[in-house]
């Protein structure tokens, strides 16, 4: 039987000593030191033996089971931080590593136009004022003299909403708001988003944004407004810029004009961007009409104002030769990060 132990001692031991995982030590514990294991059954058979041989051999099958327990121990150990080893070399980080570079975002192109807008109109002195996207039909048309009956209504159909209720065509509304508070004089822009019922196409978009002017003062002239627009386009556009006012009618002013600038690409002597006129169309104006002063309750005797309206993707488009307005929504950054 002393035989047959050293046999089994000898045999885990090799086995031990053989294997690659640590799995494997599990099994051959099993196999030698389990309940059902070699070692176990050898306990078991000494019943065979003399009763003085009994405790001998008892002590020889405990340091058996200890030896191996020492050497599955060890095995274990060895195993598992060769398994680390392995994982912390595969997963080595390089810290010298370029990192990746965040991708920043930048202002959007309207945005640009419409703060250099700003910042031309708050040198001259004027308030940037916004109001609400959804307006009373009277805010938005009647009391810019345009009654249900007029034409321009059709020209600027809308979004309704509900009842009284809709998406605001333009900007106006706002400086109908500022004339109601009733302080005088007012010199404003409202830049804003403004919504029609139009198509999608190179240039409309069923929503966009305006910038609208208002002056209200005593004693203000066409001149004014001639000379506040020409300085205009002079800083968004460069001093060599020329302007030329055509008649042009809007039921909110009277007199009203629209305004062209000198084509900044040829300097006026034609091209393919003027489309060989050698003049832009910018924006439209003029005099605040006696009866929208009046019906804010503005005495058109003592108080007389301009106005304009510009469209600010339209500044967008020609200050960054954009040919197509579509290109201002998609938000594709390769459009979008050239700016
Ligand atoms: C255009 C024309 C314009 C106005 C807007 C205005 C506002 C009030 C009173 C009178 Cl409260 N007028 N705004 C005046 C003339 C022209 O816009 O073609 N915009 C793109």
């Amino acid at each position: 039987m002393k035989e047959k132990l050293e046999q089994i001692k000898q045999e885990a031991l090799k086995r031990i000593q053989e294997s690659t995982d640590p799995e494997r030590l599990n099994e051959i514990k099993v196999a030698y030191l389990g309940k059902k294991g070699e070692l176990t059954s050898l306990l078991k058979s000494m019943k065979d033996l003399a009763a003085e041989e009994k405790p001998k051999f008892g002590q020889m099958v405990n340091d058996t089971r200890s030896a191996i327990e020492d050497v599955l121990d060890e095995a274990k150990n060895r195993l598992e931080s060769a398994a680390l080893n392995e994982k912390l070399k595969k997963e080595v980080i390089d810290v010298t590593l370029p990192a990746k570079k965040p991708r920043m975002g930048h202002r959007h192109p309207n945005t640009i136009a419409l703060e250099e807008v700003e910042r031309i109109f708050i040198g001259l002195g004027y308030e940037v004022v916004s109001g609400p996207e959804v307006e009373k039909d009277y805010y938005n048309f009647e009391a810019l003299n345009i009654p249900a009956d007029h034409p321009a209504k059709d020209e600027q159909d809308t979004f309704y909403i509900s009842g009284d209720f809709l998406l605001r065509t333009q900007t106006s509304s706002v400086q109908i708001h500022e004339m109601e508070k009733g302080r005088l004089p007012i010199r404003m822009i409202a830049p804003g988003r403004v919504f029609r019922s139009d198509e999608v196409d190179a240039t409309h978009s069923p929503c966009f944004h305006q910038i609208e002017g208002l002056v209200i003062d005593k004693h203000v002239t066409f001149s004014d407004l001639k000379g506040t627009l020409d300085r205009f386009a002079k800083e968004l556009f460069g001093e060599e810029t020329k302007t030329k006012f055509r008649p042009h009618h809007f039921p909110f002013t009277e007199p009203s004009a629209e305004m062209d600038v000198s084509c900044f690409k040829c300097g006026g002597k034609g091209c393919r961007f003027c489309k060989g006129s050698g003049w832009i169309e910018i924006l439209g104006c003029g005099m605040v009409h006696p009866h929208v002063l009046e019906m804010r309750g503005i005495d058109p005797e003592e108080y007389v104002g301009f106005a304009f309206g510009v469209g600010l993707e339209r500044i967008a488009l020609l200050k960054y030769e954009i040919d197509d307005m579509r290109l201002l929504y998609e938000n594709d950054d390769r459009f979008l990060n050239q700016f």
